[in-house]
């Protein structure tokens, strides 16, 4: 096994470089972007995996022996998961698989996910102050009609709030839809008036659902149009993506997102999409956290519920 870490200005650098020195087997082990730097640990396992047994000895284990892995490396190649990620997904199948020798693939590939990926339901995340980002029409404004409907269902009181003043028209609709839903609905163009309206105690709303102005992450002054916003209040920040963007466009871009403080993964357009492979990588290089998923443009259709299970479905499908 070789483990070395790598500095660089961006992931797709930083993914060049571990390719370059490691080979295309490595493993990302752990990364994190400090000061507009992507700091990154991969490893590359060389000879065999081991285990290790009661004596604390190790001994060569034969992974192909216990379930068949090349159903899942096709699976996960079809959806055009980066590769790193993919070997880490692989590698977790094949302990689950050794561990567990009778379990199928996609029981397999379920254990797998469960263990890389944290799966959170949408009006259960920590705060209850959840701000929506994302890129323009990938399904922000229309995520939060969905879960503002579900708090109302739920008997929960929320209040919409819109910071996009980027185009014209912009809050009509989610002011539109908050009139049906009866829900209060606010407009602030400062984060400075953000800030005050969510500080303001006593809190009368059990939900807060925010949204911002859809941007092109690789325009600076674009961030500049979330980032105050983003920065001025403590939320749960969720980024909605576009299941169907090519896999390095999606890193490159979830990546500016995470900086702005998203924690939080909701694919959209699932419906219209057949390749997951940018959600998967994504969520794993930019450790999001999934919680929910958009599968329709109906706002009654709701938000469908992302775990372990649903994803390897989508996978294996
Ligand atoms: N098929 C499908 N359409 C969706 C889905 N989510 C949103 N849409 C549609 O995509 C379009 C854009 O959705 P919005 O919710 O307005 O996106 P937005 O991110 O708020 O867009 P901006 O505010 O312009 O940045 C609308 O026509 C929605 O009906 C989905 O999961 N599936
Ligand atoms: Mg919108």
């Amino acid at each position: 096994m070789r483990i070395k870490s790598f500095e660089a200005a961006n992931m797709t650098e930083a993914m060049q470089l571990v390719r370059q020195q490691l080979g295309g087997d490595a493993v990302i082990l752990s990364n994190y972007t400090l000061n507009g730097k992507v700091f990154l640990t991969a490893g590359v396992d060389e000879t065999q995996d081991f285990d290790f047994n009661k004596d604390n000895q190790i001994q060569p284990i034969d992974v192909k022996a216990h379930f068949n892995e090349t159903a899942l490396r096709d699976a996960l190649e079809y959806h055009d998961v980066l590769e790193a990620v993919r070997e880490k997904i692989l590698a977790n199948c094949r302990e689950v698989g050794r561990n567990n020798p009778g379990m199928s693939e996609r029981q397999v590939l379920e254990v797998a996910l469960d263990r890389q990926y944290q799966f959170l339901p949408m009006l259960g995340t920590e705060s209850k102050v959840k701000m929506f980002m994302g890129t323009p029409g990938s399904g922000k404004s229309t995520a939060i009609a969905k879960a503002a409907t579900k708090a109302k269902l739920r008997g929960n009181k929320s209040v919409i709030v819109s910071t996009d003043n980027s185009k014209a028209g912009a809050n009509q609709q989610l002011e539109a839809f908050a009139k049906i839903l009866n829900v209060d609905f606010f407009f602030f163009k400062e984060a400075r008036a953000l800030y005050e309206f969510i500080r303001m105690p006593p809190y009368e709303y059990d939900y807060f659902f925010i949204d911002t102005p859809g941007i092109n992450p690789f325009i600076d002054r674009e961030v500049e149009k979330v980032a105050p916003f983003s920065e001025s209040i403590k939320a749960d920040k969720v980024l909605t993506m576009d299941a169907g963007r090519n896999v390095r466009d999606a890193l490159e871009s979830a990546d500016i997102f995470a900086g702005l403080g998203a924690t939080l993964l909701m694919p959209t357009r699932l419906d219209l999409t057949r390749r997951i492979g940018g959600v998967i990588t994504v969520a794993d290089y930019c450790k999001f956290s999934f919680c929910g998923a958009s599968v329709s443009s109906s706002i009654a259709a709701g938000l469908a519920q992302v775990d372990s299970k649903s994803l390897a479905r989508l996978i294996l499908a």
